[in-house]
């Protein structure tokens, strides 16, 4: 059809990767009306490109895949997002009178894709029989990538636009740009992070480890602040649960969790380090799995691999039971990629865990960046 072709047209143009450089480059101080224009231009034929190629892949999946009610809605969706932006995408480089109705846009879009992990975790589901693993967890791979910096350009275009047309004084002294913070403390997000893992913790078991932060606690790097946020509270929420449970089941206090920062002169690394008893080596190889987890399901006898969605489902809101390994590690490890960086488990079983999460830092090269 009509629409086939035009998904088609777009979906086979290249795209141009996203990476911390080309996002500060977009909103490095003073904001021009320039690098603005630059951004919006980024975003107007960058996004409908990407969304192009996510509706392919839907349409590249088993049709009784493509039938589950679950995946035809964000398959919708995505289709939706397109049309509505692909408008956009004609206009000349520099006709910005519309940068806010745009902004709208995009800030509707970045709603209305809210909760697409749970809604295709709960769809491919109920698929298990029709796919394989393998091609399961490529799509799965490819479009939580795809999904990582398709938000990336839309919520760092959005706050652009917004801070261009409210600047004020207060703006201009602040470490961000956009959606990066340039003096992003690690020590700060751990603190933050295990203050909110301690209450879950403490709702959950009536009690929760330590965490001792230590290593470099005064560095600061350049990084998007609510990824590392969401892989600590992960690794954290891990850890604490693996502490406290291994704890109980051997009649023992609760250790703390320890967790130590590095500023290298590539990375910044961060390692977690509990107490918690280990991973049992059958498990080991499953960790970054979709749905895998090694917490006891209750209901069904059911341990395949997709297992964990439901729980994990009922789990994501606070106060709830503390999550398993379902999707959170994936994603994690995910996000420490996205940028280049790296999250590896190592497990001393029968005593704990230490994860190191390594994430590149730019600093060193943002003097020699060309604008
Ligand atoms: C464990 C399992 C795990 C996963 C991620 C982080 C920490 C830990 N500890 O026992």
């Amino acid at each position: 059809s009509f629409y086939d072709a035009k998904v088609i047209n777009y979906a086979t143009r290249p795209i141009r990767p996203v990476t911390l450089k080309e996002l500060i480059r977009f909103g490095q101080p003073p904001l021009s009306e320039q690098s603005l224009t630059q951004c919006a231009h980024y975003a107007r034929t960058e996004l409908p490109v990407r969304l192009a190629m996510r509706v392919r892949a839907f349409q590249n999946l088993p049709f009784i895949v493509g039938t589950n009610p679950h995946i035809k809605d964000i398959y919708r969706l995505y289709f939706e997002s397109f049309d509505s932006l692909e408008k956009y995408s004609d206009l000349p480089e520099n006709d910005n009178g519309s940068d806010l109705e745009f902004a709208e846009k995009l800030k509707d879009l970045v709603e209305r894709h809210a909760d697409n992990i749970p809604t295709l975790a709960r769809g491919f589901l109920e698929c298990k029989k029709y796919m394989n693993t393998k091609d399961m967890t490529a799509f799965l791979d490819d479009m939580i990538h795809a999904r990582i910096g398709i938000r990336l350009i839309a919520e760092q275009c959005i706050s652009l636009i917004h801070a261009s047309k409210n600047e004020s004084e207060d703006q201009r002294r602040t470490s961000y740009i956009g959606i990066i913070n340039t003096q992003l403390s690690p020590a700060k997000v751990i603190h933050h992070c295990a203050d909110f893992v301690t209450e879950l913790c403490e709702f959950n078991y009536g009690e929760a480890p330590e965490f001792i932060i230590n290593g470099h606690v005064d560095t600061t790097f350049t990084y998007v602040p609510v990824h590392l946020e969401y892989m600590l509270t992960e690794l954290l929420k891990n850890a604490a649960r693996a502490t406290v449970e291994n704890a109980k089941k051997n009649n023992k206090p609760v250790p703390p969790v320890e967790v130590s920062i590095s500023h290298g002169s590539r990375d910044i690394g961060i390692r977690v380090r509990d107490q918690g008893g280990g991973v049992k080596p059958a498990d080991l190889n499953h960790i970054f799995e979709y749905s895998y987890t090694t917490v006891k399901n209750e209901d069904t006898e059911d341990s395949n691999i997709f297992s964990g969605i439901t729980r994990l489902a009922m789990q994501s809101g606070v106060g709830g039971p503390i999550a398993g390994l379902g999707f959170g590690l994936p994603l994690a490890r995910m996000y420490a990629r996205y940028f280049g960086g790296s999250m590896t488990l190592l497990s001393l079983n029968g005593y704990g865990c230490d994860v190191f999460l390594k994430l590149k830092h730019i600093d060193e090269s943002l003097g020699q960046l060309e604008i």
